[in-house]
């Protein structure tokens, strides 16, 4: 055993010793002492020059920038974010020490091993020309700009849909058209292989401009002529794409579709079933049904298609592979960049190291239990909002919501939640085998490969609740914020969230309502918003459900809402619902949780909570840096002025102050 495994069981045995032994007095003069530093940390960020009914993000958040101006971080999920990453760090180095004793097929060999690759490999390894030659259109022909000397390329050897399967299988989606595993929209329970159109709306969705596309092109070994013509040619062809899919499906065309193999090829035309074999690496029966709901642009594009030139064709899927290999590169081998490419290609394994390593079984069930308890308040506090039905809905939608939320299931950790994780996780990755060759390249492809085939063999057994998680993207697998999975009807909690200053499990309960209170109702009312109503319990398309954001009070509650617009309703929906959720959980008056005004603030209970759930708004990001969201102050400020008992809590105008309108707005 090496010394560092010593170390820590040393570590540990003091930990229990010192727990065994502290009296009860001292201990609640450490809760006493951890909340004094939690709130010395919130009230670090307040600026008190600012007015809090003028303007409460200036308060709340005024000093967070400053206070932060050496950090990487841009708010408190990045910091809880860099926790992670560092202590991930700490594990990775202790792996190192061990390394001789790992088993070589171990999943903490196979965490080391990448991370390893991520920081020794050279820089002529992560190059994009690298990736191409190591995955080329198919085993006959390079790509065109690799041909041989002087000899024509010889295009009768490219096939699009082959190549296309080909690169699909390193995660690529969404270039002329999608295709992607995802539940039967009418059984949950069952996955199906879905072909969309492709979507162009994204920057990452298209190429960049004609420029952009000739410099990568030049980039990859193309020649200057050939990278001009080439350039010319394939934003044309995108366009062309682009066109085809904004194109209004005819109304005598079947909207969407089960179709068999063997009927797509009669309906469309192509080698669907070579097509399906590739992607899936396996033999496809004829009989095989996918769910298409696009097929007027996929006879387009066929035709599109069929009379271009192939050279153009290969290059651009070559340049939309390229660009999204880019995308799920760190391009750095600094430690943390590379412990941040390992949490993104190996999710799974590095959540089971993180919580064996920083997370004792023991203090992994209080946290089970103590966010399970804070769930039920907030499901219970829903129950009684339904109970009193403000939005007159009919008895049998009032059913569904109810039985819906009945139904809501957490997952700590994104992990498989009734089995044993260990061995489970083992087995996943059983059949990943790096080659730590210091290529990076190559090992960042099998990584991408293996993902997306695990991703593909959800096609093989019906969802099961009890060894589901999310194989995450790899945005997701490297971000510590809870969210919320539709079709499966689970709010995923991950590890990084339960710590400070989110989650301290012995604080006053104030700090965890109010914040981590809020994220989980927040989360929570996204399967019962505008986007999330129309699955039930189980995630299936529900049409009674779909019609609850249409009646009258429903409707008039977005109108109102949107009198500042906004691109992300769900979102906002979900915020100003989940305030009240979270707000009421606390201070209703049949609230189980202590009301009396705590010892170490002056600030009232209510004060606290509002200043604690603004501060997971604060930030130093532009307003222009948010993706999926407002910016966090426009969130901040609709969440509030919507909300009568912020303005109680501090005394605010109506009307008078900015963050006291008379007209609010209230959804459920
Ligand atoms: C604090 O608030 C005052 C009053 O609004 C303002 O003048 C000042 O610039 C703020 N300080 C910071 C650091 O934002
Ligand atoms: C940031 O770094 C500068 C220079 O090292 C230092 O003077 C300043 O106090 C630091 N700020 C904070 C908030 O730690
Ligand atoms: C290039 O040509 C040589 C000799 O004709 C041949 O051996 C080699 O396999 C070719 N390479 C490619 C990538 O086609
Ligand atoms: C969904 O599909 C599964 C497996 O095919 C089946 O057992 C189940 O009854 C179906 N559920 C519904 C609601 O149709
Ligand atoms: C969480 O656990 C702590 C200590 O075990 C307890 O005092 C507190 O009431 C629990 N809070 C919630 C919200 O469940
Ligand atoms: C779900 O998975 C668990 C654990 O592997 C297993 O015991 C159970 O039978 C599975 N349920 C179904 C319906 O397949
Ligand atoms: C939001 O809408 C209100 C009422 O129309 C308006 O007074 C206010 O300026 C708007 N705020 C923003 C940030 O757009
Ligand atoms: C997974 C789960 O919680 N299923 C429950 C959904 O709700 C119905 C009705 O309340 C229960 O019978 C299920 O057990
Ligand atoms: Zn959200």
């Amino acid at each position: 055993m090496s010394t560092s495994t010593t170390t820590f069981c040393i570590l540990r045995l003091i930990l229990l010793l010192g727990l065994a032994s502290a009296s009860s007095q001292a201990s609640n003069a450490n809760v006493n002492a951890g909340n004094t530093e939690l709130l010395t940390q919130i009230l670090s960020y307040v600026n008190v020059s600012a007015s809090p009914c003028h303007d409460y993000y200036s308060y709340a958040c005024g000093n967070w920038a400053q206070r932060h101006q050496n950090d990487s971080f841009m708010e408190i999920t990045g910091l809880l974010d860099q926790k992670v990453n560092e202590k991930l760090l700490m594990l990775l180095a202790e792996l190192q020490k061990q390394q001789s004793s790992l088993q070589p097929d171990s999943v903490q060999a196979k965490v080391l091993s990448f991370f390893k690759t991520c920081q020794l490999a050279s820089g002529s390894t992560r190059l994009g020309k690298h990736y191409l030659a190591l995955v080329p259109p198919n085993e006959k022909i390079p790509w065109p700009q690799f041909k041989n000397g002087s000899k024509a390329w010889d295009s009768s050897k490219f096939h699009w849909m082959e190549t296309l399967a080909r690169v699909q299988r390193f995660g690529l989606t969404n270039a002329l058209f999608d295709s992607d595993v995802l539940p039967d929209l009418t059984n949950s329970s069952n996955y199906l292989i879905h072909l969309k159109t492709p979507s162009f709306e994204e920057e990452n969705e298209r190429l960049g401009s004609r420029i952009r596309t000739k410099a990568m092109l030049r980039m990859l070994g193309t020649s200057p002529q050939q990278a001009t013509r080439l350039a010319h040619e394939i934003k044309a062809l995108e366009q062309k794409v682009a066109a085809l899919a904004a194109r209004q499906p005819d109304e005598n065309d079947e909207a969407d579709e089960y179709l068999t193999v063997q009927e797509l090829e009669a309906q469309i035309g192509g080698q669907w079933g070579k097509y399906f074999e590739i992607l899936l690496g396996r033999s496809v029966p004829a009989e095989f049904v996918v769910y298409v709901d696009c097929v007027p642009y996929l006879k387009a594009l066929q035709e599109l298609i069929k009379d271009m030139d192939r050279e153009v064709i290969a290059s651009y899927i070559m340049l939309r592979f390229v660009s999204h290999l880019q995308e799920e590169s760190m391009e750095s081998n600094e430690p943390i960049a590379c412990v941040q490419d390992v949490r993104r290609n190996m999710e799974l394994a590095t959540n089971l190291l993180y919580e064996q390593r920083f997370i004792s079984p023991g203090r992994l069930r209080r946290h089970q239990n103590n966010l399970s308890e804070l769930f039920e308040v907030l499901r219970k506090q829903f129950l009684k909002i339904l109970q009193t039905n403000n939005l007159h809905l009919a008895p049998q939608a009032l059913d569904l919501v109810r039985t819906k939320l009945l139904n809501v299931t957490i997952n700590i950790g994104n992990m498989p939640q009734a089995v044993d994780r260990s061995s489970f996780v083992n087995a996943f990755y059983a059949d990943l085998h790096l080659a730590g060759n210091r290529d990076y390249a190559a090992d960042h492809l099998r990584l991408l490969e293996f993902r997306t085939r695990r991703w593909f063999e959800q096609l093989e057994r019906e969802f099961n609740i009890s060894t589901y998680f999310y194989i995450s993207d790899s945005d997701t697998g490297m971000s510590s914020t809870p969210y919320y999975m539709l079709r499966q009807n689970v709010i995923i909690v991950p590890y990084g969230i339960l710590q400070r200053p989110v989650f301290y499990q012995d604080s006053h309960d104030i700090f965890k309502v109010s914040l981590l209170g809020f994220m989980l109702s927040h989360e929570l009312m996204h399967g019962f918003v505008s986007g999330g109503l129309m699955y039930d319990s189980r995630g299936n398309y529900n049409e009674l459900g779909a019609g609850i954001p249409l009646e009258d009070k429903y409707s008039s509650a977005i109108s109102c809402l949107n009198r500042n617009e906004t691109e992300y309703m769900d979102e906002r929906e979900a915020d100003i619902a989940g305030i009240r959720l979270a707000y009421d959980a606390y201070f209703d008056s049949d609230s189980k949780f202590d009301q009396s005004q705590p010892s170490f603030s002056t600030l009232t209970l209510k004060q606290l909570f509002f200043l604690n759930v603004a501060q997971f708004f604060c930030g130093d990001a532009s307003p222009d840096a948010f993706e999926g969201h407002d910016a966090d102050e426009m969130r901040l400020r609709q969440v509030l002025i919507n909300f009568a008992p912020f303005a109680e809590a501090y005394g605010c105008r109506q009307d008078n102050d900015n963050m006291h309108p008379a007209n609010k707005c209230r959804i459920w």
